[in-house]
């Protein structure tokens, strides 16, 4: 007994609900950091996996550990990001029922490492035929290229995901990984012509200069020294894939010879296009030496009739203007390839896992419109945890009509309605802004949100005071008061130039790419395109209407430290994601609430072994049956309820699309055992 207790005191406890009922925040806390000092990085609260990032290599990833959790009951083994993976994939199996796994937490917690280790377990435990290896090592395969493209070294994360990214992968009925879509957000193209300080570019950009083959430079007129380009000189080695890793894995997933030329020449001259210089002439325009078109496109813009000359600032605007659609329509075209290599083509019917991970909250010290947009994409999954757990959780409670005492949490919709209300919201108010070149200015649009929504008690400028946070803010930016925390931006967040002059230089291109990147049936621009932000929040509505036709689950990371060292855990910092995460509530919930719920023919079937007397003869109902189980194991009535809701009521929990396809076998619960923790652990 003294033993045991000695291993709890060192090791904590390795699922938060057994912590005792009125846990506070620091024994959280001292939880997970006891658990962190001893590499034990994973902690469970119920099923939702809690993740700290150790920041230094640890040995549990083998194909041996992954042998270990293959098939095994949750939880009967240590947490393990591959026994959620296995639970998942068995749910899946067994319900036959599409599911994702939403991975969060703010930049440099740990996300894409854990969707990189949960594709790895499915790589390794799915059967495999040749056919099926082949798909495998295109998934696997995708993540190389996305990361070399998508990511960059920032000051928060040395390999920062700088789109977001939805991939499903597709499982037949034996369980074999089959195919798979990857769904992009957003990529912060900014970053291919500006980084902040001691940031970097896209990796894709060092791994072509330092590594490619010497012929390959020749051909792309590159030099091998990235301090001779403008657009990378801030250099600063780090550790990324190699060059080799990123070719192989263009090859495997299909890039042919000419596809990866073009690719290669397209990085080549967006580096070439950061270079080009103007000068200004006598009457104190932009001019070039060079007179090719490409470069007259930089110089004038047209209007009807008109041609007015730039300035060297406007040229300078229209070249990495130019630079960051070639590279984001590039990304894009990118994306749709690897599609190409992954679809499955066989018509019978998939179940599917998602796994999101998406750029993860951020604050730097000058923020602007691709941290807005990062911020608000992680308030909507905030709120979507919020809406799936919290909400539906106690929902289900009063449903059923079990006595509840309700969990009070902070519900975050009021930033996101913030942010995106109609007419109203921030994003609204800059498409109206957009919508008046040359008159509107970074002050009217600050101005204009003064006047709308200066009274939200999640908005701050310069002009309504700090009150509300007591902290100076200059002029030109305004403050958001995120779940996550404070976020100053600077309001320069319109976007409104376009340059069709050069975009038709562009459909000249002999570049494969790059001619069907810039197609000829590009929107008129007497049109008003959609904005940026706009198609970015109809994407995310997108992206919320996948995961809400799929069962959730949860894996929250958390970030130790600012400084990515192993070893040291801060508890301020530590404290404050735990807050924001929502997880003390999630624990409540959990923990006062149920921690085990069966439909009665599961519970029964599972358990009527321990009373042999009573089957296999008996003829009642589960419910009655699952009354005179309980009865016989002993417990007490406040240990358990039984829950009353009856199929038509459950249906409001499951969209209409999901019944449809799945039959009402689906519905998991029609009739529901809930059991208290003592009553749980007799159950596991
Ligand atoms: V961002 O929002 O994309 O900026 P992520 O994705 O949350 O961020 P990432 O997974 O890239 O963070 O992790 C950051 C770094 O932490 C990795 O490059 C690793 O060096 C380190 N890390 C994260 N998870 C693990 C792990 N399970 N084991 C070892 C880890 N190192
Ligand atoms: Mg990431």
């Amino acid at each position: 007994m003294e033993a045991s207790l000695t291993a709890r005191d060192r090791v904590g406890i390795q699922d938060f609900v057994l912590l005792d009922p009125h846990t506070s925040e620091s024994a959280f806390l001292d939880n997970l950091r006891k658990r962190f000092h001893e590499n034990l990085i994973y902690t469970y609260i119920g099923t939702l996996l809690v993740s700290v990032n150790p920041y230094k290599e640890l040995d549990i990833y083998s194909k041996k550990q992954m042998d270990t959790y293959m098939g095994v009951n949750f939880f009967e083994l240590p947490p393990h990001i591959y026994a959620l993976a296995d639970n998942v994939f068995r749910t899946m199996q067994s319900e036959f029922n599409n599911h994702f796994i939403l991975i969060s937490g703010e930049s440099g917690a740990g996300k894409t490492e854990a969707s990189k280790k949960i594709l790895q377990f499915y790589a390794v435990s799915c059967p495999s035929t040749k056919l099926l290896n082949n798909v495998r090592d295109r998934l696997l395969l995708s993540n190389p290229v996305l990361e070399a493209f998508g990511n960059a070294k920032t000051l928060k994360n040395d390999n920062s995901s700088r789109f977001g990214k939805y991939m499903d992968i597709q499982f037949d009925h034996q369980g074999g990984a089959v195919g798979g879509h990857i769904l992009s957000y957003l990529l912060e193209k900014s970053r291919v012509v500006h980084q902040n300080h001691g940031e970097r570019n896209f990796h894709i950009f060092y791994q072509l200069v330092e590594g490619g083959e010497e012929d390959l430079l020749r051909w792309l007129g590159l030099e091998r020294n990235c301090k001779n380009y403008r657009y990378l000189v801030q250099v600063r080695w780090i550790k990324t894939l190699d060059w080799k890793t990123v070719r192989k894995a263009l090859s495997v997933i299909e890039f042919s010879e000419s596809d990866t030329e073009h690719l290669f020449g397209i990085i080549a001259s967006v580096l070439h296009l950061g270079n080009i210089k103007f000068d200004v002439d006598a009457r104190g325009y932009a001019t070039l030496n060079n007179n090719q078109e490409i470069c007259w496109g930089f110089l004038i813009r047209l209007k009807p009739k008109q041609r007015s000359p730039f300035s060297v600032d406007h040229a300078v605007y229209a070249r990495d203007a130019l630079a960051k659609a070639i590279y984001g329509r590039t990304f894009n075209w990118l994306v749709n390839k690897i599609n190409e290599s992954l679809a499955n083509k066989d018509s019978s019917r998939k179940t599917v896992i998602g796994l999101l991970d998406i750029y993860g909250f951020e604050v730097f010290s000058v923020n602007s419109f691709e941290q807005f947009c990062i911020n608000y994409c992680n308030e909507k999954l905030q709120q979507l945890f919020i809406e799936l757990t919290l909400k539906s959780e106690q929902e289900e409670y009063e449903m059923e009509g079990i006595e509840w005492e309700p969990v009070p949490y902070f519900n975050n919709k009021i930033i996101c309605d913030l942010v995106e209300e109609k007419f109203r919201g921030i994003i609204s108010l800059l498409d109206e802004e957009c919508l008046r070149p040359g008159e509107a200015t970074d002050i009217t649009f600050l101005e204009k949100m003064e006047e709308k929504i200066g009274g939200h008690p999640h908005f701050v400028t310069h002009k309504l005071g700090d009150q509300k946070t007591r902290k100076t803010l200059d002029r030109g930016d305004f403050r958001l008061l995120h779940y996550a925390g404070e976020v100053t931006y600077c309001s320069d967040l319109l976007d409104y130039y376009s340059f069709p002059v050069i975009f038709k230089v562009m459909r000249q291109s002999k570049n494969a790419i790059i001619k069907h990147c810039f197609p000829s049936t590009e929107p008129d621009s007497k049109r008003r395109p959609e904005t940026v932000v706009t198609q970015f929040k109809s994407s995310l509505v997108g992206l919320t209407e996948i995961l809400m036709s799929k069962e959730p689950w949860y894996v929250r990371c958390i970030k130790p430290n600012e400084a990515k060292q192993p070893g040291h855990f801060n508890d301020v910092l530590v404290r404050h994601q735990v807050k924001y995460l929502g997880l003390m509530e999630h624990l409540r919930v959990r923990r006062a609430g149920f921690a085990y719920r069966r439909k009665y023919e599961i519970f029964l079937q599972r358990y009527k072994p321990l009373c042999p007397d009573t089957w296999p003869n008996w003829k009642g109902t589960a419910a009655e049956g699952v009354q005179l189980l309980i009865k016989h194991l002993g417990y007490k009535p406040d240990e358990y309820k039984m829950g009353s809701a009856d199929l038509s009521e459950k249906i409001y929990f499951f969209p209409l699309f999901v019944l449809l396809c799945q039959g009402l076998n689906f519905i998991r619960h029609p009739r529901t055992l809930f059991a208290t923790e003592d009553a749980f652990q007799v159950c596991k």
